[in-house]
């Protein structure tokens, strides 16, 4: 697929995708959200690919979904038309994603950056839901994600309101990870990256996959699902290889395998 509204690189085990439409603030389209789910689709399948950056730039992550393309449907084409497939496929991606979000992050962007496993933010971040504002509501997860992050109560108050959240509200309430200076965000989310990345990737993988489980489901499923992953790592070269090296108190050589 030819990306028009997204750039990406991959540098060493780290992919990076960018939006790339600052001139309507990385409004979500449709063939924008294509693009994204392509992309995490080609990162899924190559092996050197362990994290995934996702960023807009400096003025947005994204301003929400693109509202010139919905203004004119009706209800039913947008049951028929806007099926949220590319939303599922990237909750859905079992490597991690680490959003850097700059700027605005509203609305869909919101509820994107929320579909990544951590968001880190610029001091000009602002976070919000304001949905309320065009007489709709979130609807790629943000009632679902946002209240189990930030509690029933403030979730309420975003999403009735549509008030935005500053870059240290949003860590205040468990939204946002940490703020980082604007200068150095990307450096900071690729150290994150790499960080990660040097763990094993099938621990890393299962991992991911349990936290997850942990936001739809009981704490006994959710264990249970957590042990069968646990024993699962057994049957790994790293696993072996990573408490070998503990013990030999040097460095872990992790294969992916
Ligand atoms: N869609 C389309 N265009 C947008 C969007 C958007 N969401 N946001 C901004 N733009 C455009 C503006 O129209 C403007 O274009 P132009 O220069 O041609 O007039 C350009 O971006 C710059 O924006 P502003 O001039 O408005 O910049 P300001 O700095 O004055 O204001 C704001 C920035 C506060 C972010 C303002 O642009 C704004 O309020 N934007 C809309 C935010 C919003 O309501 N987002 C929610 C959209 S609905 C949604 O996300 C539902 C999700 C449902 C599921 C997910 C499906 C993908």
């Amino acid at each position: 697929m030819t990306y028009e509204n997204i750039l990406t690189a991959i540098d060493g085990h780290v992919a990076t995708i960018q939006l790339n439409r600052p001139k309507v603030l990385n409004a979500l389209n449709q063939r924008t959200m294509e693009e994204i789910a392509a992309a995490l689709d080609a990162f899924e399948a190559d092996a050197k690919v362990r994290v995934v950056i996702l960023t807009g730039d400096e003025r947005a992550f994204a301003a929400g979904a693109d509202i010139n393309e919905f203004a004119g449907k009706t209800a039913v084409e947008m049951l028929e038309g806007y099926r949220f497939a590319q939303w599922e496929r990237i909750r859905k991606f079992p490597k991690p994603i680490i959003a850097a979000v700059s700027g605005f992050c509203l609305g869909g962007g919101c509820e994107l950056a929320m579909t990544c496993d951590i968001i880190l933010a610029t001091e000009t971040a602002r976070f919000g839901q304001p949905e309320i504002n065009l007489g709709i509501m979130p609807g790629a997860g943000g009632t679902q994600r946002l209240p189990r992050l930030v509690g029933k109560g403030r979730a309420m108050e975003m999403i009735l309101t549509g008030r935005h959240l500053s870059a240290t509200e949003a860590v205040a309430w468990g939204l946002a990870n940490r703020v980082v200076p604007a200068a150095s965000l990307m450096d900071e989310a690729r150290n994150l990256a790499a960080e990660i990345a040097a763990k094993a990737p099938v621990a890393v993988r299962l991992a991911k996959e349990a936290v997850l489980k942990s936001m739809d489901t009981t704490i006994e499923l959710g264990a249970d699902h957590e042990r069968r992953l646990f024993y699962l790592l057994f049957a790994t070269e790293d696993r072996r290889e990573g408490v070998q090296a503990f013990l030999e108190k040097r460095k872990p050589n992790f294969q992916g395998w």
